[in-house]
């Protein structure tokens, strides 16, 4: 395929959302994460959903520590880095001062639901208008693939090398469902990236979450989960099968709350 033929191959297969960085950087950063990451693919799909809801131009991405950090390399918006586990703070003090500017956060497990869990609980607590994303990929991914709360039971971890055993490491944590309790949130759901139909139910589920904010309602959440294919010892293919296979049926998909404002 000439350069030209691929360079029109390219627009019309993938194509490109406005949202993502320029094409040098985009495509330098890429390069950092692992063969059959899906960690990327949420920042394509943010940068979706920001177009398609026309708002772009108005919107602050908060991320956290980890492999997913790097995606504040990859779109085109305003972007803070927050402390690990500290997104929903960093968000809540910039929504609170900017109510007009949609804000939210893209945060791994780990940072979301482990570290992070106070700040999480605190700001669907307290019903922040901000969204927050959390990528779930069942490890602490930059770290070398340790145990998370969200690692499955018999999961291979470097910290669980006979996989997680419940008597010792307990049971996997269900954020999605756990958000959901709380009054002041106004959505809460789980979507995953392992087929075009998921790709395209989870850009549902962040759109919504956003029209949440826009329309002004508490807290809304979405999870996302996502392959890590060097730390579940699987190679990109089979990784997308091991979602459908274990993982989905631990972490089950859909919505769990869609609400009014409260
Ligand atoms: C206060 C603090 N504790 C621990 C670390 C080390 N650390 C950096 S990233 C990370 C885990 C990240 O895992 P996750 O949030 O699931 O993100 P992923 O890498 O999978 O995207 C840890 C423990 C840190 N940077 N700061
Ligand atoms: S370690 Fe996992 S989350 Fe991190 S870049 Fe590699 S595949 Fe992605």
């Amino acid at each position: 395929m000439n350069e030209e033929t691929k360079a029109v191959a390219k627009e019309r297969v993938v194509g490109r959302p406005a949202l993502l960085a320029g094409e040098w950087w985009s495509d330098f950063l890429w390069e950092l994460f692992c063969p059959g990451c899906q960690t990327p693919v949420v920042a394509r799909i943010i940068a979706e959903a920001l177009d398609e809801l026309g708002i772009g131009d108005k919107a602050i991405m908060v991320a956290g520590v980890g492999c997913h950090g790097m995606l504040l390399g990859g779109v085109a918006l305003d972007r803070v880095h927050a402390l690990h586990g500290r997104g929903p703070d960093v968000a809540t003090g910039i929504k609170r001062n900017l109510p007009d500017i949609i804000v939210f956060t893209v945060q791994g497990d780990g940072d979301c639901i482990a570290i992070g869990a106070g700040s999480l609980i605190g700001a669907a607590t307290r019903s922040e208008k901000i969204t927050i994303i959390m990528i779930n990929n069942t490890n602490y991914g930059t770290t070398g693939g340790q145990l998370a709360p969200t690692t499955l039971i018999g999961q291979v971890t470097t910290t669980t090398p006979q996989g997680r055993d419940p008597n010792v490491e307990g049971y996997p944590a269900h954020a999605a469902e756990l958000v959901a309790t709380f009054k002041g949130v106004s959505y809460s759901a789980r979507g995953a990236l392992h087929t075009a139909a998921n790709y395209q139910r989870t850009k549902g589920y962040i759109k919504t979450a956003f029209q949440k904010q826009l329309d002004g309602a508490g807290l809304s959440f979405v999870e996302v989960i996502t392959a890590c294919p060097p730390n579940w010892h699987l190679t990109p293919v089979q990784s997308l099968a091991w979602i459908q296979e274990q993982v989905v049926p631990e972490f089950p998909l859909g919505e769990f709350k869609n609400g009014g404002s409260s």
